[in-house]
Formats: structure tokens, C-alpha cells, sequence
């Protein structure tokens, strides 16, 4: 089997890349470890960047997300003493869209479904090949037999425990990891959105977000020990520690009931450079994961995608090398950028077990320029809703 650009990982960052190479007549396969069914089991961001907005419609798949996603012009920082509103069009011009990333990836499906997209699901034991060589390829197992396909480009879209970022030798791999002593526990329930836009929490007893997916869904999350279980949370305690964390007033109007997922996250801060190796390119997760708290995830890897998609049009399109000898360093300095307003973010509004006082007395100074400084304002909103491409 032969292919010109195979793509480990069916997640946002695979299908995507699909999606936008096969509508500019590129042939890929997607190797994706788990079924479709699982893929789009999973429950995770919720927001997305204007650019990241764009590559949805610009890859075909932006049409459900326009109809049933909601623009958010502003968001909501909260404190013990005060509630921010921060609005983004005031302080930057622009926007978010709240969509999950579950609708992302099903309308993305979609998309490829229609184009008759090459998706092989339940692979095992994936192999990068020749990887610096002139015959890249890559091997897998399904169902007791073994498969080879070869290729011109490798996109390692196979996130944070994937194999193609450990395809890169050790030695010319450079990582940078930060560990937060914390995770998220996350709760889904079938119930109107406190508020109609999101709150981030900083209170003495941990964070607390607000989030929503629609009108009548949910999403809810507490700072809890990296230590805690979920089976340790009922729902009861979930939704009574939440109320302790939000401001009295909106506590006041929380709308509980039973939640129908609830999971724990860690939170974590790498990068892993280069971000190519010969014929190989890692794009989203499987190079980078960012805390949550900024809502970049699923926007840094979106961000690669342009990149490297834009990169080997020009090979194919024009023989012209250089979008895919700059990828690395292109990808890199966004992915850094927002690998600091995360870092800011989490810090600013997480409950630290090391902080002292004086470490407090910064999160409050903080929160008290976003308040009062319209420059402190511009920085957060542009950080937000994204830096252009
Ligand atoms: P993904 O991890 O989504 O996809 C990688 C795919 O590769 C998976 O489908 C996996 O099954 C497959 N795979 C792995 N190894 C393979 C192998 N060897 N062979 C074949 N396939 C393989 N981001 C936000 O912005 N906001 C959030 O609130 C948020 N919450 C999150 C909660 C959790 C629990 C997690 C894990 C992440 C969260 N994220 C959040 C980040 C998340 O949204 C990612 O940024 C996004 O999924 C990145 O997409 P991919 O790069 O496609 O990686
Ligand atoms: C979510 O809705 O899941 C969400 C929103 C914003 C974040 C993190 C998660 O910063």
C-alpha cells in the first residue's frame, strides 16, 4: 500500500490534517488506534480560536459548529473579593467560539466520510521506518495480520503517549516539562450554564471553571489533589465543593444534577523540539500539551495543522521546500507563546500548596489589573482568543 502522506492518530490533529490535504487532492491514510466510536466518546475542550474557527470552515467541516456553537465576546475571572469581566471585543477586537471538541472531531468525520477518506481504525504496534531515509514507511497490526505503507511524509499526530514524538532519537529530542501539583475534575451534566459565559475561579479552597457545550449542557470543573480519585467524588460533593468556589451569587443560581461524565486530568506544561525529524512531523499533542486553563490545546494543534498542511502544499503544489524545512521553527514560536499564557493563567488563578503569602498577594495584584488596567486587559483577551497564524 502506498500513500503520500501517512498521518498516525484520528484525533482533532489527524483528521484535520486529512481533511484539509485531501481537499487539496493530497492522498493520506489515517492509522488510528482506537475505534470511531471511542474517539468520539471523549469529552474534552470546549473552545476554539478564530483561527481555529477558520481551518474548520476552510477544511469544509465549519457548518453544525456555525449553527450550533456560540460566539463568546468576553469571559468572567472571579476571586474571593471581586468578579472581572474581561470582554474581548472591547480589549482586542475579537472573539471565541464555545463548540466541543467532540463535535469538532464528529463533524470532521463527517467531512472526510463524504470525500471518501482512507481511515483504518484498531491498529496495533504502529513502526515508524526510514524516517530520515529516502523510503519513509510504517508498519502496523490489525487483526492478527501485518501491514506496511509506504509514504512520502509522516505526520505524528498520535498525542501525548503516541509513538512518533519517541521515534525521535533522545539524544536530538529537547524537552520542557512542567508538572502542576494538581489536576481537574471534571464533571458533564445535562443542566443550564450558570452564567452565559465562562467563570474562572481563583478561591483559597482551589479553582473552580464554568463552562457550558449548550443550552442545556454543562461542563464544570474543580482543582483537586493529583492524589484524588474520581470514584472519591460524588456528585453531591462535586457540585456542594463547586458552590464553595464560586462567587456567593452565581453559587446562588447553579443548577445541579447528575453528571453524566466525570473525569480527572492531570495538568502539565511540555514541549518537545524539533518538531520534525527527516520525513516525520508531529503536530498537536504528540509535541505539546498545555494546562487546560487557557483553552489551547486543541487550538496549538489546530495551529500546527495550518502549518505543516500549508508546508506540503507548497511541496507538492510548487516543489518549493520551505514551508516544510521552516515548520519546526514556525510551529514553535506560537506553541511557545501560548505555552506561557497557559503557564500565566494557571498560575494567576490555582490554589499552590507552596505558595506563600506573598505569592497570594500576586495572584490578588494580578487579578486587580485585569480589573483596573486596560493594558493588562488587551494582553489576557489577545492571549485568549488567539494570536493570528
Ligand atoms: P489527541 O490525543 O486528541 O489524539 C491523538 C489520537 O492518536 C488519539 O485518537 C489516539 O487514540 C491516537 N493514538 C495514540 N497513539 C497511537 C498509536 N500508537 N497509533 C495510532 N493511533 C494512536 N484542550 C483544551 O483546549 N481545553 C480542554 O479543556 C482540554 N481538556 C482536556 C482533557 C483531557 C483529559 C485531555 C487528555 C486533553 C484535554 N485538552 C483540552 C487537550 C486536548 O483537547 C488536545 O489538545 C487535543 O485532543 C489534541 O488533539 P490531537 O493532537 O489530535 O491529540
Ligand atoms: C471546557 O469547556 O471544557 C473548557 C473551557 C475552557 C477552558 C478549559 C476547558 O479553559
Amino acid at each position: 500500500m502506498r500513500t503520500q502522506v501517512a498521518i498516525i492518530g484520528g484525533g482533532p490533529s489527524g483528521l484535520l490534517l486529512s481533511q484539509l490535504l485531501n481537499k487539496a487532492g493530497i492522498g493520506t491514510v489515517v492509522l488510528e488506534r482506537q475505534s470511531r466510536e471511542h474517539v468520539l466518546s471523549r469529552i474534552r475542550a470546549g473552545v476554539l480560536e478564530r483561527s481555529t474557527v477558520d481551518l474548520l470552515h476552510q477544511a469544509g467541516a465549519g457548518e453544525r459548529m456555525d449553527r450550533e456553537g456560540f460566539a463568546h465576546h468576553g469571559c468572567y475571572l472571579s476571586s474571593d473579593q471581586q468578579m472581572i469581566r474581561v470582554d474581548f471585543q472591547e480589549a482586542c477586537g475579537h472573539k471565541v467560539m464555545v463548540y466541543g471538541q467532540t463535535e469538532v472531531t464528529r463533524d470532521l468525520y463527517e467531512a472526510q466520510d463524504a470525500l471518501g477518506a482512507a481511515h483504518i481504525h484498531g491498529v496495533e504496534n504502529v513502526v515508524l521506518h526510514d524516517v530520515k531515509g529516502a523510503a519513509p514507511y510504517v508498519t502496523w497490526d490489525k487483526d492478527g495480520t501485518s501491514h506496511r505503507l509506504e509514504c512520502d511524509f509522516i505526520a505524528g499526530c498520535d498525542g501525548f503517549h503516541g509513538v512518533s514524538r519517541r521515534t525521535i532519537p533522545d539524544d536530538v529530542r529537547r524537552e520542557y516539562e512542567k508538572v502542576y501539583p494538581f489536576g481537574w475534575l471534571g464533571v458533564l451534566s445535562e443542566t443550564p450554564p450558570v452564567r452565559d459565559e465562562l467563570i474562572y475561579a481563583n478561591h483559597p479552597r482551589g479553582f473552580a471553571l464554568a463552562s457550558m457545550r449548550n443550552e442545556m449542557l454543562s461542563r464544570y470543573y474543580i482543582q483537586v489533589p493529583l492524589t484524588d480519585k474520581v470514584e472519591d467524588w460524588s456528585d453531591n460533593a462535586f457540585w456542594a465543593e463547586l458552590k464553595a468556589r464560586l462567587p456567593q451569587d452565581v453559587a446562588a443560581d447553579l443548577v445541579t444534577g447528575p453528571s453524566i461524565e466525570k473525569s480527572i486530568a492531570p495538568l502539565r506544561s511540555f514541549v518537545s523540539e524539533p518538531l520534525r525529524w527527516g520525513a516525520l512531523f508531529l503536530c498537536g499533542d504528540a509535541a505539546h500539551i498545555v494546562p487546560p486553563t487557557g483553552a489551547k490545546g486543541l487550538n496549538l494543534a489546530t495551529s500546527d495543522v495550518h502549518y505543516l498542511s500549508q508546508g506540503l502544499l507548497a511541496h507538492y503544489n510548487d516543489n518549493d521546500p520551505s514551508g516544510l524545512d521552516g515548520y519546526s521553527q514556525k510551529a514553535l514560536a506560537r506553541i511557545w507563546k501560548a505555552m506561557r499564557f497557559s503557564w500565566s493563567v494557571t498560575t494567576m488563578m490555582h490554589s499552590f500548596p507552596e505558595h506563600s503569602d506573598y505569592d497570594r498577594q500576586m495572584q490578588r495584584v494580578e487579578l486587580e489589573m485585569l480589573a483596573t488596567d486596560p493594558s493588562a486587559r488587551k494582553l489576557f483577551a489577545e492571549g485568549y482568543t488567539g494570536t493570528p497564524l
